[in-house]
């Protein structure tokens, strides 16, 4: 297993995600985290363990700030546009990832999707390949699609974990459903796998975010992949300074949050 590159003290991670230019459209942006180049320098003044980014933007910062931060190049991915069946179709290699100055790559799969097949079929030959160049790949595992009842119910969670483990990912990100002892039998799916878990929209308040993080990781989560409750943040290096301690030194929440008024 590869993961070890994108973990850090206590065995645990903070990665920033900035995939939402595609994902999401410019809707998710104001006017500073519009610029790659402020969530790049965000990434690098935090010391997070990684950004996720699509090949376009890593081709373009990439040279810029790879160097400073490790580099996960999303390999598929979708606009919010289409209706139907959801498929997140592959439109960059494991090579030119690695050309790109990738440190691991990343891939989503929407379990349950009529056109689940294919992307567990991309998702294989992405790890073989990742594996035979010594990188990680990150899944993130998002159950979806008219055959799924409950996208967030512990059972629904937990298969979603267990498919990360059964087709060989390093890391396994998913959503959280806010319930810690459920997610508990959800990281144990994943076996060996560690799993990180989405931010999901803005909190209203930075507390409940920070508490948020803290049961994950009281389920056997090992950090987050977040986005929008870091960069959409009034106060975006506090939040990481305030993730950074309850994620690496295990702050309380209630403590973490004093890391906001001073950074
Ligand atoms: P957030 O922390 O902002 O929720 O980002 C996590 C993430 O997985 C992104 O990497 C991705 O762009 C987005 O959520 C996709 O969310 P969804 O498919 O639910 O719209």
């Amino acid at each position: 297993m590869f993961q070890d590159k994108l973990l850090g003290r206590k065995g645990r991670t903070l990665i920033l995600a900035y995939d939402h230019g595609l994902e999401h459209g410019p809707t998710d942006f104001n006017i500073r985290s519009v610029d790659p180049d402020f969530v790049f320098d965000l990434a690098v003044k935090a010391k997070v363990n990684g950004i996720a980014v699509l090949p376009g933007v890593a081709e373009e910062y990439g040279k810029k700030y790879g160097f400073y931060v490790p580099l996960i190049v999303k390999l598929n991915g979708k606009s919010y546009l289409p209706e139907g069946e959801p498929y997140s179709s592959q439109f960059c290699s494991v090579k030119r990832a690695i050309s790109l100055g990738a440190s691991a790559v990343g891939y989503t799969i929407y379990l349950g999707s009529q056109y689940e097949a294919r992307m567990l079929k991309e998702f294989g030959r992405i790890v073989e390949e990742a594996h035979s160049r010594h990188i990680p790949a990150v899944a993130w595992v998002y159950p979806r699609g008219q055959a799924v009842k409950d996208e967030l119910s512990t059972e629904t969670l937990a298969y979603a974990a267990r498919t990360g483990l059964e087709l060989g990912a390093d890391l396994v990100k998913l959503k959280y459903n806010n319930d810690v002892e459920g997610f508990k039998w959800v990281v144990r799916n994943a076996g060996m796998v560690d799993v990180v878990v989405a931010g999901g929209e803005k909190h209203q308040d930075y507390l409940s975010f920070l508490r948020m993080v803290k049961n994950t990781l009281e389920a056997g989560a090992k950090g987050v992949a977040v986005g929008r409750n870091v960069w959409q943040s009034e106060n975006p290096l506090g939040i990481l300074e305030a993730l950074s301690k309850l994620i690496f030194h295990d702050v309380p929440p209630e403590k973490a949050i004093s890391y906001l008024t001073h950074a």
